[in-house]
C-alpha cells in the first residue's frame, strides 16, 4: 500500500487558527483534503492563509502500533486532577519534582514570557531539567494517524463512553506515538483552548489516563511535556522519531476503567 502524509495549517495574519495531520492511502487523499478545508473554515476566526501539504511517504517504513489502553478519571477540582496526573507520571517513572515542575510550566505557559509553545517540552524525568532544542517552539510530533478500521473502532468506543470529542481521539493517537518513542518515560498534556479543561498523563506502562479537569475554564495556557530517561536518551534520534517516523495506529487499545481520581489513587496505592 502506498501512503501519503497530509498536513493542514490555517492562520489569520500571524495567528495560528487550526491544523490537522493525516496519513492516508492514495485513494483517500481527495476526501481528506476536503475534510481539512472544512475544518480550516469551520472556526470562529476565518483563516487568511491555509496551506495543505501532501507528501508521498514512498518506501518509508510505516511503524504499526496498537493504541494505548484508556482510563478515564473524573475529578472534583483542578488540584485533584493535577495530583492524579503527578501520580500517574510517578507510576511511569517520573520523579515528583519533574512532574510538578511540568505541571507548573503548563499552568503558566511554558515558552519564555509565559507564552504557549507550538510543540512539546522535553523534560528529564528525574531532575526536571528542560532539554528541548528550542524553548519557544518545542518539538512537534508529526506523521501519525489511525488506520480507517482502527479509527472507526476507537470512534465507536469513545462515543459509547461519552468521550466523542475529536480532541480525545487525536490526543490518544499523538500520545500513542509519543509513548513508543525511544527513551520516552511519559507525557503530560492539557489543551491551550480556554474551553477545554481535560487533559491526560500517558505512558507505555500506564496507558492513556484522561483527567477531566487539569485547568480552570477560561484559562488559555496549556501544552505538552515529554519526559525522558536521561541515561538512555539520544535526543537527536528522539526528535527525528517524533517529527518524521510515520506511525499508523492499526488497533485500538482496551478500555480499562472510568472512576473518580481519588479512588484511582487509593486503589493504585493499595496494589503497590
Ligand atoms: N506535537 C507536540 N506538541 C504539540 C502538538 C504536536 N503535534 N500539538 C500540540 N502540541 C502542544 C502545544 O504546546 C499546544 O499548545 C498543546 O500541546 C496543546 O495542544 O482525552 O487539544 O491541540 O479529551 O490544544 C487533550 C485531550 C487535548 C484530553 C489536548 O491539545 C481528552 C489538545 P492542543
Ligand atoms: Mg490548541
Amino acid at each position: 500500500m502506498h501512503y501519503y502524509s497530509i498536513r493542514m495549517h490555517a492562520s489569520s495574519e500571524t495567528r495560528h487558527v487550526s491544523g490537522a495531520e493525516r496519513i492516508v492511502s492514495s485513494n483517500e487523499v481527495d476526501q481528506t483534503v476536503i475534510e481539512m478545508v472544512r475544518r480550516a473554515f469551520g472556526k470562529k476566526t476565518l483563516p487568511s492563509m491555509v496551506s495543505i501539504t501532501i507528501d508521498d511517504l514512498g518506501a518509508e517504513e510505516l511503524r504499526s502500533l496498537t493504541a494505548l489502553d484508556i482510563t478515564a478519571l473524573t475529578t472534583r477540582s483542578v488540584e485533584d486532577g493535577r495530583r492524579a496526573a503527578v501520580h500517574v507520571l510517578g507510576r511511569a517513572g517520573v520523579s515528583p519534582e519533574a512532574a510538578w515542575k511540568a505541571v507548573d510550566l503548563l499552568g503558566r505557559g511554558p515558552a519564555p514570557g509565559g507564552q504557549n509553545m507550538r510543540g512539546a517540552m522535553i523534560i528529564d524525568a528525574e531532575t526536571g531539567k528542560r532539554l528541548e532544542p528550542d524553548a519557544y517552539r518545542g518539538v512537534r510530533a508529526s506523521r501519525f494517524d489511525w488506520s480507517p478500521e482502527a479509527e472507526m473502532q476507537i470512534r465507536c468506543l469513545l462515543h459509547e463512553k461519552g468521550l466523542g470529542h475529536f480532541r480525545t481521539k487525536e490526543a490518544l493517537a499523538l500520545a500513542t506515538k509519543i509513548a513508543h518513542g525511544p527513551a520516552v518515560t511519559a507525557e503530560l498534556c492539557w489543551s491551550d483552548d480556554p474551553d477545554y479543561s481535560a487533559g491526560y498523563a500517558a505512558s507505555f506502562r500506564t496507558g492513556y489516563v484522561r483527567i477531566s479537569h487539569l485547568k480552570e475554564p477560561g484559562n488559555d495556557h496549556g501544552g505538552r511535556a515529554i519526559f525522558i530517561d536521561r541515561r538512555t536518551v539520544d535526543l537527536e534520534l528522539l526528535v527525528s522519531y517524533l517529527q518524521t517516523q510515520p506511525v499508523l495506529i492499526e488497533k485500538p487499545g482496551r478500555w480499562l476503567a472510568a472512576m473518580d481520581s481519588g479512588e484511582f489513587i487509593k486503589g493504585n496505592t493499595e496494589h503497590v
